[in-house]
């Protein structure tokens, strides 16, 4: 048995010491020091933050791993139907303070800490973030899990064990500065690695045909999936469940012992080597042709290893239970492709049925089909993963041919059943055979083979059926949903803000609303109430003073309390428009400085803070975040105005600094071009926290308007509909842009923010048409009516008593954004799963 837990275990006369789960701050604090000494790291007469950190995680972990034990147990006698979440990327961040939230068991460490000299704030902060992600898809996923657990739901995250997480910002004088992120240097507490469990994966080699006709791929290079798995807590419950990452290792026997005695060192690990860079980091730059290859193999590694885990428990569990057919294995497993990285798991599962397990095609296309489903996260026709033809057939000869055999037999349906749809066969199809550069289309595939295929929020969704998969939607109008993202309350209010999670509960006289985040709307009633409002505004100061100190901490500028907080903090896009927020604040700068004292001691003071990661090879990108940091340089040092005006750049935005920095916001920018931005959900985190957002019509911002009211919002800014017609307009010379928006560009231009060149970046706001040129994101066009906008809120924050009720109507509006809802409604919706809970 690999992961058995029948039959081989520790005989029942002989059990372990009970773990010694104690609930009372002195036991726990002996729990810790026995890990400080029995499981050192360190010298056992040092206990400083760092080593206090890792003795309570580990102490921590005695009782996730407990609450994990009995899950599995409870699990494999159950035998409920599965859901296995696949994906790239996890954003997991801190794990401790989450970890005994979730376990109730937080003043309890609390006190315990404090007799062992230490205190729990500053131990958490020891901790490294987890940053196997890039931005949104992947913290959507780590909210998942934890909505998953929460909802007592059966289900497994599968994943990379990164050994470089995605890169560490430094801000210099040049700009973005990109840095290794090493996540594991020490060790992470929260890994199980699994020894018990490992799986091979094949890659290259060739299609061997046996006489009976059946295929089998062979040859090639075998390397070894390790399993570590990550416990992950629901919160108020036994149920644990787990992240399991695949880490890639050599074969012990590929370590050449005779070329190494031969002095021969760098050749005798060659293999060994060559396994660990599948693994080494988070997406590698896929710019050069061996970067994509990797990138390739990372995607099948994940598939083919977590595959194998699937079927392997699916029979593990069949095992003495009488009969069983692959017939019933989607009433058991639920795939979901976290877009379309992990597409390959679709020809690998067909390739395990019928080259492995000996099923036929029909039968192996059927358990297939009725098993996964994909998820789309973009409309962006660069992140539309395209796979080079010649690259998979020298990497995956099989799969290449079930690919074909699958587009053929697409092909086939359309020919015989939709003649109306021949002429859009060319682009439907999943293999584009244009011979400049024939491609294997993943998301086509993702459609022709998945029971369920859905967007991200209301307007992504409609987009996907009317434009991007509008033809297939014809063939199956059943196949597309709409799942809106949602965010755990947990981690993006209670945890993060306990300040005004205490007042909720206070009003709400409850605090179900953790787990039943409709509950908020009982605060309506409340939002005009002047002592509630007095205690939001002072949750609010204090979580803008914690911000302050952080702010100053990171950047070591002050910046006062009483100002606006104004907040944009996501990875740098053009189409996210980072440059409409600063041009805005250019040319708010320009008016200041033309005032009157007198004049400007009327305006409405702010402190605008931007932070986000730009992608390194990203030319434009780069250059946004260094215009962001010379306007900060230029007007944090401007006297004249910089009572009323801060501009700060929040180097290295992750993960922990987001919970720092969205429980102290006031305002947030969710400014895209409209159409673009398939959901987003940092705006649905802010809302939550009572911040007030300035957006356009895209994505959830569409939904959360219709929440939280209309008059709660700062809306401006094109409609998706209209933007196609806009840029035709453009390409025909109608485009006027407005005095104001010439001014803010004239003035970088002129050199008002240093010397560096920013005409190159500037001039891809002009001209009349091309993507990335002839301002392809509308900056132009939407800039009047952003500066009308930032107008009503300047307005708008004079009247505190207006603010603090718009403030809680946020709050009280953002029930439908809990990722338990989101979850609930793919549990039943599309995997078809049911709460298994742990008694
Ligand atoms: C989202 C990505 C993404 N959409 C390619 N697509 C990647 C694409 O490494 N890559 O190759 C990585 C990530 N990420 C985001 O998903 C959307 O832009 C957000 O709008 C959305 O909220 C989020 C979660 O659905």
């Amino acid at each position: 048995k690999v992961n058995g837990t029948a039959g081989s275990g520790i005989p029942e006369n002989v059990p372990p010491v009970s773990c010694p789960l104690a609930d009372e701050p002195t036991e726990i604090a002996s729990n810790i020091s026995f890990h400080a000494k029995y499981s050192p790291h360190f010298s056992p007469f040092k206990f400083e933050p760092e080593q206090a950190y890792f003795s309570t995680a580990e102490s921590v972990r005695d009782r996730l791993i407990q609450q994990w034990n009995e899950t599995y147990l409870h699990y494999h006698k159950t035998d409920p139907k599965q859901t296995y979440y696949l994906s790239m990327e996890y954003l997991q961040g801190r794990a401790l303070t989450n970890a005994i939230g979730n376990l109730e068991i937080q003043g309890a460490y609390a006190d315990a800490l404090n007799k062992l000299g230490h205190d729990l704030e500053e131990i958490v902060e020891q901790e490294k973030d987890a940053a196997l992600g890039n931005g949104g898809l992947g913290r959507l996923a780590s909210c998942f899990l934890d909505s998953m657990a929460t909802l007592n739901l059966p289900a497994w995250g599968y994943g990379l064990r990164y050994r470089y997480g995605l890169f560490k910002q430094r801000i210099t004088k040049d700009g973005q500065e990109e840095l290794a992120e090493d996540w594991l240097e020490k060790f992470s507490p929260w890994e199980i690695v699994r020894h018990d469990v490992t799986f091979p994966i094949r890659f290259f080699g060739h299609v061997e045909v046996h006489p009976s006709g059946s295929r089998k791929w062979v040859g090639g290079e075998l390397v070894q999936a390790l399993a570590y798995d990550v416990p992950i807590p629901g919160y108020k419950t036994k149920n644990t469940n787990s992240l399991r990452l695949w880490e890639a290792k050599a074969c012990a026997e590929d370590f050449n012992l005779f070329q190494f005695n031969d002095g021969q060192y760098e050749s005798a690990g060659q293999l060994h080597s060559r396994a660990q860079q599948i693994c080494a980091v988070l997406y590698p730059g896929d710019a050069t042709e061996s970067g994509k290859l990797l990138r390739l193999k990372q995607q099948f590694f994940l598939c083919s290893a977590s595959l194998q885990d699937i079927i392997f428990r699916f029979k593990e569990r069949k095992d003495g239970k009488g009969s069983w057919q692959w017939s019933d294995f989607p009433s058991k497993v639920a795939v979901q492709l976290n877009d379309t990285h992990p597409t390959l798991a679709i020809p690998e599962l067909m390739r395990l049925l019928m080259d492995e397990e000996g099923l036929g095609w029909d039968e192996a296309w059927d358990v297939t089909t009725r098993t996964v489903a994909y998820t789309n996260h973009t409309v962006l026709p660069e992140a539309l993963e395209k796979w080079s033809q010649a690259v998979m057939w020298k990497l995956l000869p099989r799969h290449m041919e079930i690919i074909e055999e699958i587009d053929k037999r697409f092909m086939a349906v359309v020919h015989t059943s939709r003649t109306d749809l021949e002429s859009k066969l060319p682009s439907m199809r999943i293999l584009d055979n244009n011979p400049q550069k024939p491609v294997v289309r993943m998301a086509n595939l993702c459609v022709v083979s998945s029971h369920t295929v859905n967007g991200v929020a209301q307007l992504h969704s409609d987009i996907l059926k009317s434009e991007l998969f509008a033809d297939y939607v014809s063939i199956w109008p059943k196949k597309f949903q709409n799942k809106t993202n949602g965010i755990t309350p947990r981690r993006w209010l209670r945890f993060c803000s306990p300040e005004l999670s205490s007042i909720i509960t206070k009003w709400l006289k409850t605090d179900q609303w953790v787990t039943n985040l409709d509950l908020l709307a009982g605060l309506c009633k409340f939002a005009d109430n002047e002592d509630l409002q007095n205690e939001w505004a002072s949750a609010k100061m204090a979580n803008k003073q914690r911000l302050a100190q952080y702010i100053f901490r990171v950047t070591g500028e002050s910046i006062d309390p009483n100002s606006l907080f104004d907040i944009q903090v996501k990875r740098i896009h053009e189409y996210k428009r980072q440059l409409l927020n600063i041009l805005g604040v250019i040319y708010r700068y320009k008016k200041l400085k033309g005032m009157s004292p007198e004049e400007r001691r009327k305006t409405t003071p702010r402190t605008v803070m931007i932070g986000g990661k730009a992608f390194a090879t990203y030319t434009n990108a780069k250059r946004i975040v260094k215009l962001v940091n010379d306007v900060g340089d230029v007007v944090n040092t401007d006297p004249e105005v910089n009572d009323y005006l801060k501009v700060v750049f929040v180097p290295n935005y992750n993960v922990s600094a987001a919970e720092m920095l969205i429980p102290g916001s006031e305002l947030s920018q969710h400014i895209s071009t409209a159409g673009m931005e398939a959901s987003g959900t940092s705006n649905m985190k802010f809302a939550l926290n009572g911040c007030l957002i300035i957006g356009t019509l895209d994505g959830a911002n569409v939904e959360i308007r219709e929440e939280i009211g209309e008059d709660n919002f700062f809306l401006f800014g094109a409609t998706a509909d209209e933007v196609p017609q806009l840029r035709k307009d453009r390409e025909n010379g109608l485009f006027k842009p407005d005095p104001r928006f010439e001014e803010a560009k004239q003035y970088v231009r002129s050199g008002a923010f240093g010397s560096y060149d920013y005409n190159p970046l500037l001039d891809s706001l002009e001209g009349n048409s091309g993507y990335g040129r002839g301002d392809y994101f509308l900056v132009g066009h939407d800039f009047p009516s952003y500066m009308d906008a930032q107008a009503r809120v300047d307005e708008a924050y004079k009247d505190r008593k207006r603010w603090l009720k718009m403030s809680i109507m946020s709050t009280a509006g953002s029930g439908k954004f809990s990722s338990d809802r989101t979850i609930a409604q793919y549990a039943k919706e599309i995997w078809n799963i049911e709460e298994c809970r742990v008694p």
